[in-house]
């Protein structure tokens, strides 16, 4: 008998994302959480404009395509509408940290009752690969290509730590999709910070980090490897904050 595991029923047809992306592993735990949570059919997605609007062609769910960066205002928008139903927005870091920072971190700021799955993957990956608020020190990326110099740019934003530090945030974590045991753990991050939207305690945030081998310009293989021994040591692995659910 096989031992894989069925296909949440929220994914409705493959996706379209470059091999080796890490995307769609991030959606699948996603939508996994989200029928173990009994919260599959009661969903909505503020979607982010780059390949996390991808999203929108695999999953069947109510969904919203958000302009550039405004996904943060817009799920706040629909969270306080219809406060039951769970509001999770899903973007990448050029969307959420670069043109949306001022949403993003005014929702965090207000602990706006949504949760926020943030993919960092250190660059702009649907429009080619240029420089984001999340790209590494000495980076080359195609809009940095003698390296991220954080002297002119500003170092990269690590936000969960800043809204677990500076915002009464519900939930803050950092996971990664590089391996089985930090894709387990990232389910188990997604989970909490679902099930902290369902309290109604506050804003939950999860930053995946995940591999854009094309954009990289590395194999797959070696793109996980990449986010193992570099991406982790800018970016930390671990729950950042945790507040009591009542
Ligand atoms: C207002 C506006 N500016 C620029 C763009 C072009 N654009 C489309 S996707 C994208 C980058 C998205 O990058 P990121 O959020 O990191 O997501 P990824 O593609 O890496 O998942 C940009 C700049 C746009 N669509 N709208
Ligand atoms: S460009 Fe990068 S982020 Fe976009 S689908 Fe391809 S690998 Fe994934």
């Amino acid at each position: 008998m096989s031992k894989s595991k069925k296909v949440p029923y929220l994914v409705d047809r493959p996706m379209s994302f470059c091999p080796g992306c890490g995307h769609g592993i991030a959606i699948r735990l996603v939508a996994e959480c989200l029928e173990e949570l009994g919260q599959a059919d009661n969903i909505v997605f503020p979607i982010g404009v780059g390949c996390s609007s991808l999203l929108g062609g695999g999953i069947e769910a109510d969904r919203l395509h958000c302009s550039h960066g405004r996904a943060g205002a817009v799920a706040t928008a629909i969270k306080r509408c219809n406060p039951n139903n769970v509001v999770i927005s899903y973007q990448g870091d050029g969307d959420a940290y670069s043109i949306g920072i001022g949403e993003t971190t005014s929702a965090a700021y207000r602990n706006e009752r949504f949760t926020t799955i943030i993919i960092n993957n250190t660059n702009y990956g649907m429009t080619g690969g240029q420089m984001s608020n999340t790209t590494l020190p000495n980076q080359k990326t195609n809009t940095s290509v003698y390296g991220r110099d954080c002297s002119v740019t500003g170092n990269p934003i690590r936000f969960p730590e800043l809204a677990a530090d500076q915002f009464n945030v519900g939930y803050a974590a950092r996971g990664s999709v590089h391996d089985v045991p930090n894709i387990r753990k990232t389910k188990s991050y997604i989970k909490k910070a679902i099930e902290m939207q369902l309290s109604g305690e506050g804003y939950s945030v999860v930053e995946v980090l995940s591999p854009c081998p094309t954009n990289w310009k590395m194999e797959p293989l070696e793109a996980m490897k990449h986010i193992a021994e570099h991406v982790t040591t800018y970016f930390p692995l671990g729950e950042f904050v945790e507040k009591e659910e009542k």
